[in-house]
């Protein structure tokens, strides 16, 4: 709590700290939830996080990133006379003006509390994930006219599938910490499916994919619900960057389409929701489905299927590693991550067919 209290002194709060707990269930930083009492007014709540210096190298870059794009879906929300106080994340700044503080223990910024939300680590219904392709289908609207190059590549090479593998490679030949023999089927599964790893950044680069601003970490519980309104908030900005837009669509059914959770250790519970992967389908193309090139309309379903490969190739090179990347919470959990992955790889190339026909249809409407 005294650590605490001095990391507080450093942002212009409002109030007097009465507790902190940690808080979310993010993979990456670590996040905290602080009450301040405001004297006879009821208290307050922010959120503070220590910044993953290891994975986020530029703090300067990448608060400036969010700063900007915060400020621009502000002033968008403004203009269409919605509430710009609870559609997107607001910095709290440092006394000195400044977007973060650093002390001898990290980097730490605070946002301002987004009171009456929820963030969701399952899909309930199928109307609750239409609203999370809608969010982030808003979200590709509100930036389309932000200039994609003002912003820092926080982590360079972020979705870049074929540079994954690489370091796949790299790790098992390494095996720094003798899991290498374990894994044997995985390494061999990521292995035999990687002839598509290029698919989307070798369409980047032959100019045939349009390089926009995109989130590129869209999962469920990146969006705060507003419990009432059922409004939502994309939050956790750290990777807003230059990608593609199949990036983001991939990545949500990725977590949100699932049958199960990121971590199922049984595996005939995970698959493919072809019902969850429709709904928001409907919600994202509803929104921005007018922007997006044909190109693009025709690779959504294998979007999925890719970035949910590279996650499981993300997870099983974590595990060779020995866990420094992702925060895990027992032993072999990212195995478990890794093997829930691939199998929805496998169930998503079974489905490829009947997501088509989803697209397509929904497109058609359009
Ligand atoms: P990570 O990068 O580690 O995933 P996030 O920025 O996603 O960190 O934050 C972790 C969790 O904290 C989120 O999933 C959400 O539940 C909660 N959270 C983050 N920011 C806010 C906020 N401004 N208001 C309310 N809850 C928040
Ligand atoms: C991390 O930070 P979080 O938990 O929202 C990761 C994503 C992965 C995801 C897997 C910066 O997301 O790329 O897809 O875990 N974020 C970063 O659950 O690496
Ligand atoms: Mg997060």
């Amino acid at each position: 709590m005294k650590e605490m209290e001095a990391i507080c002194r450093l942002f212009a709060f409002e109030g007097r700290l009465i507790h902190a707990e940690p808080y979310g269930c993010g993979h990456i930083n670590d996040t905290y939830c602080l009450w301040f009492d405001r004297g006879g007014r009821p208290p307050r709540r922010y959120i503070l996080q220590r910044i993953n210096t290891d994975i986020f190298r530029d703090v300067d870059g990448l608060m400036r990133n969010i700063a900007a794009v915060t400020e621009h879906i502000r002033a968008g929300l403004r203009a269409e006379g919605r509430d710009d106080s609870r559609g997107t994340l607001t910095v709290i700044p440092t006394v000195d003006g400044g977007l973060y503080a650093r002390t001898d223990d990290g980097c730490y910024r605070a946002y301002v509390f987004l009171e009456n939300t929820v963030s969701l680590q399952t899909v309930e219904n199928r109307d609750r994930f239409a609203a999370l392709g809608r969010a982030f289908g808003r979200f590709q609207k509100q930036l389309a006219d932000f200039d994609a190059s003002s912003l820092v590549e926080t982590i360079p090479d972020f979705h870049n599938t074929v540079r994954r593998c690489i370091a796949l490679e790299a790790a098992v030949k390494r095996d720094a910490v003798g899991r290498a023999a374990s894994v044997a089927a995985e390494i061999a599964f990521a292995d035999a499916k990687k002839g598509e790893a290029g698919v989307l950044i070798e369409g980047a680069e032959r100019g045939e994919l349009p390089v926009r601003v995109t989130h590129n970490d869209t999962k469920l519980n990146n969006v705060l619900f507003d419990i009432d309104s059922g409004e939502t908030a994309v939050i956790d900005l750290d990777t807003v960057m230059p990608g593609l837009v199949l990036y983001d669509f991939g990545d949500s059914i990725r977590f949100g389409a699932s049958t199960a959770a990121e971590d199922e250790k049984d595996l005939s519970r995970v698959g493919m929701d072809l019902t969850l992967f429709e709904a928001y389908a409907e919600g994202f193309l509803e929104t921005c489905g007018d922007m997006l090139t044909s190109a693009e309309r025709e690779l959504l379903p294998f979007s999925a299927r890719l970035m949910t490969y590279e996650c499981g190739v993300r997870f099983l090179t974590d595990y060779l590693e020995g866990d420094v990347y992702f925060k895990t919470h027992y032993p072999g959990q990212n195995l478990d991550r890794c093997r829930t992955q691939f199998r929805l790889v496998a169930d998503m190339e079974g489905k490829q067919e009947q997501m088509r026909r989803i697209i397509n249809r929904i497109t058609a409407r359009l």
